[in-house]
């Protein structure tokens, strides 16, 4: 996947031998080469995250279309707007490749079908009227000339942001579809076709959408649908924080990025569904989540005692989490007096060590995606216990 990494290392390397080097090849001598890691997505909020060291220019990317519905979307950084072109190698056969920019609003800005009559490659010129005016980021999209991107709820031809291309398949085409002045939302299909169609997109005045260790700042308020601030965990990259002081705001700062440089924020609050949203970069919002509702128990209840005494005393705590009233393990986030795991070793099972709280009881919180939260109370004499998840869509 860092294959970017490896090249721009090499090439530092081969700098360092002698100055003649950079006389030979001039400036700048570092730049990227992203290679499409598994299948990039096709919207703004699944676009792959391009990556690379700082101050170094992406220069190219390759990937491959699986087949001629395969629309493969990466987030770029606009650095110098006139400056910026793209084109694509690897046209031919069944692929004949669309390049179309993006906006970071996922506004249409310009698309091109062939860049040269008779060729299937596509090209986005520098300098052209219909070019992105400012930097910033953005997303570039390929895909075949059998799918459309589209606004709206994707009603052909209504909502095509840019314009049918028509012969010779030449034209430079801005946003001007009926669907343009909105934000792409989906892709409109025509026939499938070949398979591992692959591809590379040659870059001029580009960067990566990320720099290699940049980390990532999340805050926000996390409310019910009311707009009422809620007592929720608030967890990403294994840092986590309660916003329960006061109920709804959160902030966390200076957070490591997955390998794909998504950062994923799982927010858990009691009688409400878990929510978890991959996000690509820094964000401040509001984050709202849905109440449980009514859901089924498949727990045996159990009428926790008061012990006062027992009050800040640690003891183990045990169990599997699993699924109503099966054997089958689930993944979850568990929760108890401020401790917590997830239950993802393929077996359902956790362990914490925890305080007990003033009555010398603990509340055991379970959380998984797609399922009802599960928040049951005990005392020091019931440590081990299984907890059995209802499904969301079981609850009323
Ligand atoms: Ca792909
Ligand atoms: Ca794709
Ligand atoms: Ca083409």
């Amino acid at each position: 996947m860092f294959k970017n990494t490896m090249s721009s290392l090499s090439i530092a390397r081969v700098a360092s031998v002698t100055t003649l080097t950079l006389v030979i090849f001039g400036s700048p001598a570092y730049a990227v080469d992203w290679t499409e890691s598994a299948d990039a997505g096709d919207l703004p909020g699944t676009a792959q995250l391009t990556i690379g060291p700082a101050n170094e220019a992406l220069n190219t990317i390759s990937g491959t279309a699986s087949d001629t519905q395969d629309r493969d979307m990466y987030k770029i950084v606009i650095s110098d707007p006139s400056a910026f072109s793209a084109s694509t190698t690897g046209g031919g056969g069944s692929f004949d490749p669309v390049l179309a920019l993006f906006d970071a609003d996922g506004l249409g800005v310009y698309m091109n079908d062939d860049g040269v009559a008779g060729v299937s490659d596509a090209s986005l010129p520098a300098a052209d009227p219909l070019g992105p005016a400012s930097p910033g980021s953005y997303y570039i999209a390929i895909y075949s000339n059998e799918t459309f991107p589209a606004s709206g709820a994707g009603v052909f031809p209504d909502d095509l942001i840019f314009p049918l291309p028509v012969p010779p398949f030449t034209d430079v085409l801005g946003p001007t579809g009926g669907g343009g002045g909105a934000s792409i939302s989906g892709w409109i299909a025509g026939s499938a076709s070949g398979s591992d169609l692959g591809y590379q997109i040659v870059l001029t005045g580009a960067d990566p959408a990320i720099t290699e260790g940049d980390l990532v700042d999340l805050s926000g308020t996390v409310q019910d649908a009311g707009g009422t601030g809620l007592c929720s965990m608030v967890l990403a990259s294994g840092q986590f924080m309660f916003s329960c002081n006061p109920n709804g705001p959160f902030a966390l700062t200076d957070l490591p990025r997955e390998n794909d440089g998504t950062v994923k924020r799982q927010v858990y609050a009691d009688g409400f569904l878990p929510r978890i949203d991959v996000l690509q970069d820094s964000v401040d919002e509001t984050v709202v989540i849905t109440r449980a509702g009514t859901c089924p128990s498949y727990n045996t209840p159990y009428d926790p005692g008061v012990f006062p005494d027992s009050a800040g005393q640690r003891i183990d705590i045990s169990g599997a989490v699993l699924l109503q009233d099966t054997q089958t393990p689930i993944c979850a986030m568990v929760l108890a007096n401020g401790q917590f795991m997830f239950s993802c070793d393929g077996s359902g099972s956790y362990a914490l060590n925890i305080p007990l709280d003033t009555n010398g009881q603990f509340k055991l919180q379970v959380y998984a995606d797609g399922f009802a939260p599960t928040i049951q109370t005990f005392d020091e004499f019931s440590v081990d216990n299984d907890v059995r998840m209802a499904r969301a869509i079981e609850c009323q």
